[in-house]
C-alpha cells in the first residue's frame, strides 16, 4: 500500500504542509482516554481553536476504520470523543489496527510517529508516558520514551504526571538521547504542579529560540531523535502544591491497600486525584494543554517563518 493511500491526510493540513505554513499535530488518547465526557469534545475543539489563534493549522491525529487520519473535520473529532470501547493504540499497535480496520485513539508514540510521516514538526500533548513508580518489579514504562529516541518531532507537554517516578523517567531521556529543553524555566514542570523539583539542562526563553534549537537539530543531521519542549502550567492555573502532596500520597496508599497493580493503577490513582481534589486537577491538566497547544503554535509559526 503507497504511502499516500494509507496516511489520509486532510485537505487542510496537507496544503499547509506543501506550503510550508505552521502546522501543529495533536493527539487524541487525551480526548478518547485522558479525559472525562462530555468535557473532552469541548477541549479537543478549544486545542484546535487555540492552535488556529496562533497562526497554525491543527491536525489531531487517531486511526478510523482502519487508516490513520492527519487532521479531523468536525464528524471525526466527535466519533474520537464519543465512540465507546475506542481503543488506545501505541506506535506498535498502528500495523494491527490498519489490518484489522479498526480504529483507536493514537497515544504520543503513535501520534509522534504518524505525525513526523507525514511532514509535520512540531506536537502538542498534555503529559508524555513516562517510567512507572513500580518499575523495577514491572517493567512499566511508557513505549512514548522509545519512539521519542527515534523520530525528529518537538513534542511541546507539560512534563508527567506525578503518579510516574519523574526522575527516573528524565533518566531514561537521557539515556535514549531525547533532548529536553524547559520553556523560560530550569525546572522540570511537575504536569499539574509548575515545577517538579528536578533539573533540566537547557532553557529556551522564546518560541523562537526553540525553532533555533530544531533548525540546529535538522542541519546536524544524523539519526532522528525528538525534542522535548517542557512548557509548565502558569502557577497562577496549577493545583494547589499542598493539596496536590496530600492527595497524591492517599491515592497512592489506596492503591498500594486495595492491591492495584499493572494497567490498572494509573487510571485508579487518576481518578483519585479527580474525586479528592474536586476536580481542580482536572481543570490544572486542561489549563496546562492548552497552554502547551498555544506555545506549540508559536513554535511552529517560528519555525515556518
Ligand atoms: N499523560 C497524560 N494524559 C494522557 C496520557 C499521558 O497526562 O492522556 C496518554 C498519552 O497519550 C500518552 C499515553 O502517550 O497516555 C501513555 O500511555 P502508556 O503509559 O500506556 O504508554
Ligand atoms: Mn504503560
Amino acid at each position: 500500500m503507497s504511502d499516500e493511500r494509507l496516511l489520509v491526510v486532510s485537505d487542510e493540513v496537507r496544503e499547509a504542509l506543501d506550503r510550508g505554513r505552521p502546522v501543529v499535530a495533536l493527539e487524541s488518547t487525551i480526548i478518547a482516554h485522558g479525559l472525562p465526557r462530555p468535557r473532552n469534545l469541548e477541549v479537543a475543539e478549544e486545542l484546535e481553536a487555540v492552535v488556529r489563534a496562533g497562526g497554525a493549522v491543527p491536525a489531531t491525529i487517531a486511526v478510523l476504520d482502519g487508516r490513520p487520519h492527519v487532521g479531523l473535520d468536525k464528524e471525526q473529532l466527535t466519533r474520537v470523543a464519543c465512540e465507546d470501547g475506542l481503543r488506545k493504540l501505541g506506535h506498535r499497535d498502528l500495523a494491527p489496527a490498519i489490518a484489522a480496520g479498526a480504529g483507536g485513539a493514537t497515544t504520543v508514540s503513535a501520534t509522534a510517529f504518524l505525525a513526523a510521516r507525514a511532514g509535520i514538526r512540531v506536537f502538542a500533548t498534555g503529559g508524555l508516558g513516562g517510567v512507572h513508580r513500580q518499575w523495577t518489579r514491572s517493567q512499566d514504562e511508557s513505549a512514548d520514551l522509545h519512539l521519542l529516541a527515534k523520530v525528529r518531532i518537538a513534542v511541546v507537554c507539560a512534563g508527567v504526571k506525578s503518579v510516574l517516578d519523574v526522575p527516573a523517567t528524565l533518566q531514561r531521556l537521557e539515556t535514549l538521547g531525547v533532548g529536553v529543553l524547559g520553556f523560560r524555566t530550569t525546572e522540570f514542570p511537575g504536569f499539574y504542579l509548575s515545577g517538579s523539583g528536578e533539573p533540566v539542562d537547557w532553557t529556551a526563553g522564546s518560541a523562537a529560540e526553540v525553532a533555533g534549537v530544531l533548525r540546529a537539530q535538522d542541519a546536524l543531521g544524523g539519526p532522528p531523535s525528538a525534542l522535548v519542549v517542557a512548557n509548565p502550567v502558569p502557577v497562577a492555573e496549577q493545583l494547589d502544591p499542598a493539596l496536590h502532596d496530600r492527595v497524591l500520597a492517599e491515592a497512592l496508599a489506596a492503591c498500594a491497600r486495595d492491591g492495584v497493580t499493572g494497567q490498572a493503577v494509573t487510571p485508579f490513582l487518576l481518578d483519585h486525584l479527580v474525586r479528592h481534589t474536586d476536580g481542580a486537577s482536572l481543570e490544572a491538566n486542561v489549563a496546562a494543554v492548552r497552554g502547551n497547544a498555544r506555545l506549540a503554535a508559536e513554535i511552529a509559526g517560528a519555525y515556518a517563518a
